[in-house]
């Protein structure tokens, strides 16, 4: 049948241990990977007890099947950094019969070395068979905000809203990412009343050059020398429980909390969530009707 499909982009997660390799080859593009950081991905991994299967994979796939649901439209996930790729998703979407494609990833916010990889894939894989409506950010959403408004609000703890770091060279091109980030958390703040909030980025990776801060380790320091004794993680960069929220916030950031005598909590991921896809679909419908088909 010929039929509008979606191409459900993430980041992609290793789906055992033994795939982190050729999993960390693919996010570094072919640049060597000191073996060290090597070593210390697979104890991370190891550590949330990924070794003969991901449960972060699961999530992703549980997003697919519940936002199929409600559009009544086939949807299909493609992977930036693992299997299924998303030139796997394009292609079984054409074999399915889609005569068009919605292009959309799971991560709000812009930035040309993100979602910008994400799109150069998906247009790569398609090469013009059919068109592709993509929907580049969705930082200001409504919904979003509200979803996480809703997550956020009554707290007395200081507020931090946490995104993946980038390298600072962004800023120098014009990149909207940060601007968007902190968009986001200023329209969930108010939307949640929130008089104590903060933004930090996280995540980092020791690459050798500088990546936008404050970092949320430093920023736990600042926070405690001010006198703030509960701190709530909102990560609005991210939508679901994977190796950046379950290592790096739950152990790194909440070990470096403990040590500073904070109170460190986080808000439960979208992940599913019936509000969260509903929102999803809201988006969906919305990249349809503004272009024709
Ligand atoms: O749960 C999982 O298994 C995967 C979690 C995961 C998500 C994620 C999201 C983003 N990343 C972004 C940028 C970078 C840049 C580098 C980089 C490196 C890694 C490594 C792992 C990893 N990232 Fe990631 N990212 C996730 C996982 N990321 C593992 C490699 C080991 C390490 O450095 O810790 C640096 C690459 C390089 O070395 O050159 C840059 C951005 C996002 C948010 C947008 C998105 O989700 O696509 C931006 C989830």
């Amino acid at each position: 049948m010929s039929q509008d499909a979606v191409v459900l982009m993430a980041y992609g997660s290793p789906e055992r241990v033994a795939d982190v390799p050729a999993y960390y080859a693919d996010i570094r593009g072919g640049r060597p990977i000191p073996p060290d950081r090597l070593d210390d991905l697979v104890a991370r991994y190891r550590a949330l007890g990924i070794e003969d299967s991901n449960p972060l994979n699961a999530i992703t796939e549980a997003t697919r099947a519940a936002l199929q649901d409600e559009l009544g439209l086939p949807v299909y996930t493609g992977m930036k950094h693992w299997q299924p790729r998303i030139a796997d998703a394009v292609e079984a979407a054409l074999a399915g019969g889609a005569v068009r494609l919605v292009g959309l990833v799971l991560a709000p916010h812009y930035s040309a070395l993100s979602i910008g990889g994400y799109r150069r894939l998906l247009d790569g894989a398609v090469a013009g068979r059919v068109p592709v409506v993509f929907v580049e950010s969705w930082h200001d959403e409504p919904g979003l905000v509200a979803f996480l408004a809703d997550r956020v609000r009554g707290t007395d703890a200081h507020v931090v809203f946490t995104a993946h770091s980038l390298p600072a060279r962004i800023l120098d091109d014009g990149d909207p990412y940060r601007e968007q980030l902190l968009e986001t958390a200023a329209l969930v703040a108010d939307a949640a009343g929130l008089g104590d909030w903060s933004f930090s980025f996280q995540s980092e990776s020791p690459t050798g050059e500088p990546w936008l801060g404050p970092d949320i380790l430093d920023h736990l320091d600042d926070l405690a020398a001010r006198g703030v004794v509960r701190v709530l993680v909102c990560p609005v960069g991210f939508v679901s429980d994977h190796l950046e929220i379950r290592w790096d916030l739950d152990h790194e950031a909440r070990e470096r909390a403990a040590e500073l005598g904070l109170e460190l909590t986080r808000i439960e991921m979208p992940n599913d969530d019936p509000a969260f896809v509903a929102m999803l679909g809201g988006i969906v419908r919305r990249a349809l009707t503004a272009v024709p088909a």
